[in-house]
């Protein structure tokens, strides 16, 4: 698929490929031995929502004689499962699910040894009534102790659909000043469902990655909604097409079933619903559209456009010319 055909999907049913990749699931479960054991049950939300032993991030430096005590139900996401970690181009994320009250200390060893420096929340603590997460950060101005990692929140902002939180995370049994973790909160997108449209998401995902990219060396991002598959999956898999495209143009291939089975190798479950399926393609027409009347502009300066309606441009997205690189990739 390339990136121009993906209007032409967003216009079609869905469900065929998507019952065929829900199909071949079957053929990517790998061994999760250690979300099963005794000890370990009860730090999972879900009782079906297990990680794979292969993937699965291994706390260190934990007291040895805990059984378990190295578990936490998380995943890591490569976008290139070849790639040699710190080298290529490739995406590391971390996919998890919300947190339990029992399960916060792990959440935040994980990001401290992780070297995390922005984590993604896709859920509201409560939804429908139920608890999808435990809420695992201070009040802003306060400062918790969550086992051997200490949290202090210092500053909070409300955006469209999201709120950021700004997070001093430090080991005081280690000497090291404290470090910033930004905490992206998205609102508006409720389980088992997608929101009503994806410019929100994307808008969100950019600024998401602007703080991952100003800090060099910043470790994994980490993404959870409440079972870490299902919305987690949806915005892993944007994410991972939408930074192909702007590093390798607008005219490269895009494969959704593809990228979806190569996230799922490494979490099953990833993007869970047919409705989370199409949002991944209505996502990507609407980055692209939103790139080609960027690049339109640039080209015809003195005509005006009127951006407030990038969502107005229609489906088909016409025989214009796409330009063999978009211009987002030149100026990396
Ligand atoms: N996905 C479930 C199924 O297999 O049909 C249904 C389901 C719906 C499961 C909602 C969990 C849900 O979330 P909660 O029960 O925590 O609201
Ligand atoms: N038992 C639930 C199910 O199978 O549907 C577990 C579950 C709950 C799965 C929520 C996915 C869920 O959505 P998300 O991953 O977006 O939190």
């Amino acid at each position: 698929n390339r990136p121009t055909d993906v209007g032409e999907k967003a216009k079609q049913g869905f469900w065929e490929e998507f019952e065929m990749l829900q199909q071949q699931e079957c053929r990517l479960l790998y061994p999760r031995k250690e979300g099963q054991r005794l000890e370990n049950k009860p730090k999972n939300r879900y009782k079906n929502i297990l990680p794979f032993d292969t993937t699965r991030v291994v706390l260190r430096g934990v007291d040895d004689s805990v059984p378990g005590a190295d578990y936490i139900n998380a995943n890591y996401i490569r976008s290139d499962p070849e790639d040699k970690p710190g080298h290529g181009l490739g995406k590391v994320y971390i996919a998890t699910q919300g947190c339990l009250p029992t399960t916060v200390s792990a959440f935040w060893m994980m990001v401290h040894q992780e070297n995390t420096r922005v984590i993604v929340m896709t859920t509201r603590e409560v939804e429908r009534g139920r608890n999808k997460c435990f809420r695992y950060w201070p009040e802003l101005h306060g400062s918790r102790e969550y086992g051997c990692v200490h949290v202090c929140s210092v500053a909070e902002s409300q955006a469209q659909g999201y709120c950021v939180r700004e997070l001093q995370v430090w080991r005081p049994d280690q000497e090291e000043p404290p470090r910033t973790v930004k905490h992206y909160q998205y609102f508006s997108w409720p389980d088992h469902g997608v929101p009503a449209e994806p410019a929100g998401v994307l808008g969100f995902l950019e600024e998401v990655n602007q703080a991952q990219r100003s800090t060099p060396g910043a470790g994994p991002m980490v993404v959870h909604c409440s079972a870490g598959i299902g919305r987690t999956g949806t915005i892993i898999v944007i994410d991972i097409l939408v930074d192909l495209i702007r590093r390798q143009g607008l005219d490269c291939d895009i494969d959704v079933p593809k990228t979806i089975q190569l996230v799922r190798r490494q979490r099953s479950g990833m993007v869970q619903t047919e409705a989370q399926y199409k949002f991944v393609y209505l996502a990507l027409q609407r980055y692209i559209q939103g790139e080609q009347l960027r690049l339109r502009e640039q080209r015809e300066p003195s005509e005006e456009r009127d951006y407030q309606n990038v969502g107005a441009v229609p489906v088909d997205l016409g025989p214009e010319p796409t330009p063999s690189r978009a211009p987002a990739a030149t100026t990396e």
